[in-house]
């Protein structure tokens, strides 16, 4: 501005020394602030394009995380084929080396090196891999692949018997071997390995990583039935809206579906149901048959957190429609007459007493 105004009033020629000096500064000041723009010009070009190069990435990488995701959601509908987890299961119990270990050991070894799932089906098939592989790593000390299967759930069986403090009746070695009888393909199995087993049981118990009983989330993720349900009292007759889960025969109890703890846990062993009659419609109840006052076995957790029996004498329960009242109905009668781990066992031992007769 100072040089425009310079030169408008004067041509350099007309100009005292003094103002010639005066142009020159002003002249190097304008081309001293010239470069200092271009730098800045060129800084903000520079930043622009890392920003554009960013987005781009960004672009890029949502574009390939979308893609990976496609890809993994094909893998895993793959993965869900019945006959490719079989492979992956058998393929995992491969890695197992148990030669040489006694069945306790190679228990030890394999219960430890996964979470045993909570669904009987999915517990039977891991059983009878493992024992196939022990079968293969060990061949001539069992009949069969069916009485190392069952031989190994007998001794998960010991294991809660002889160390779970809620079991009082521990069981002796010659009850243990008495147990056992018959099931090597109809034969009895040596009974110096029976007590072996056994002596090793019991001087060191092992621990099932599921049965920590911490992990709640991991129960509730295979349920045969969940939903709202409405849920009287039990000694206050308030109808509270609850999300209710059926599975490992219990009847579980939330205030929200995202809840980690039930508020309430209805074990259904030795309970019946009933369709009944009430002002809330499609109602049915628990309840213990030929008993009227006896209060239900079930716990839930007090306002402040504390964890107390149940006060029902039976658990009345309203569904929002007919089908679902029929829904539930159905699955809590199967839960209640089921117990998994015996049908499993049971088949198998029908198996092999089977064999000894044929
Ligand atoms: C409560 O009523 C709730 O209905 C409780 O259900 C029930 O406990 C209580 O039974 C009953 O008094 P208020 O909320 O009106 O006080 P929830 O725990 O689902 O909230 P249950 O045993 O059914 O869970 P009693 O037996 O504690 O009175």
């Amino acid at each position: 501005w100072l040089e425009s105004k310079i030169l408008c009033r004067f041509l350099p020629d007309d100009l005292t020394p003094e103002e010639q000096k005066e142009l020159e500064n002003i002249r190097r000041r304008k081309q001293e602030l010239l470069e200092d723009i271009q730098r800045l010009k060129d800084e903000i070009a520079e930043v622009t394009s890392e920003i554009e190069n960013l987005v781009c990435c960004k672009l890029l990488w949502m574009k390939v995380s979308a893609k990976c995701y496609l890809l993994l959601a094909l893998i895993f509908e793959l993965f869900n084929r019945d006959d490719f987890n079989i492979q992956v299961l058998h393929a995992f119990v491969e890695l197992h080396e148990f030669t040489d270990l006694n069945l306790v050991q190679a228990l030890r070894q394999f219960l430890w090196s996964f979470r045993l799932p909570g669904e009987a089906q999915k517990i039977d098939r891991m059983m009878e891999a493992f024992a196939q592989r022990y079968c293969q790593c060990n061949p001539g000390v069992f009949q069969s692949t069916d009485t190392c299967y069952i031989l190994s759930f007998a001794i998960i069986m010991l294991n809660t018997s002889l160390h779970n403090p809620n079991v009082k009746d521990k069981p002796t070695v010659e009850r243990f071997i008495s147990m056992n009888r018959g099931i090597n393909d109809g034969g009895d199995l040596p009974e110096e390995l029976l007590r072996n087993l056994y002596e090793s049981i019991k001087n060191e118990p092992f621990k099932i990583p599921e049965d920590d009983g911490n992990d709640l989330t991991h129960t509730f993720f295979n349920p045969d039935r969940e939903g709202w349900l409405l849920k009287l009292g039990g000694r206050v007759k308030t109808w509270k809206r609850r999300w209710f889960i059926l599975t490992d025969n219990c009847l579980y109890y939330f205030e929200y579906t995202t809840d980690k703890e039930p508020r309430g846990i209805i074990p259904l062993e030795n309970l019946s149901i009933r369709e009944v009659e009430d002002k809330k419609p499609n109602c049915f109840e628990l309840f213990i048959p030929d008993n009227k006052d006896q209060v239900i076995k079930a716990c839930k957790t007090e306002a402040d957190g504390r964890v107390v029996e149940g006060n029902h004498t039976f658990y009345r329960i309203s569904a929002p429609t007919v089908e679902e009242k029929d829904e539930w109905m159905n699955s809590i009668k199967a839960a209640i007459s089921r117990d998994p781990f015996y049908e499993m066992l049971a088949a198998r031992k029908k198996k092999v007493s089977s064999m000894k007769r044929h």
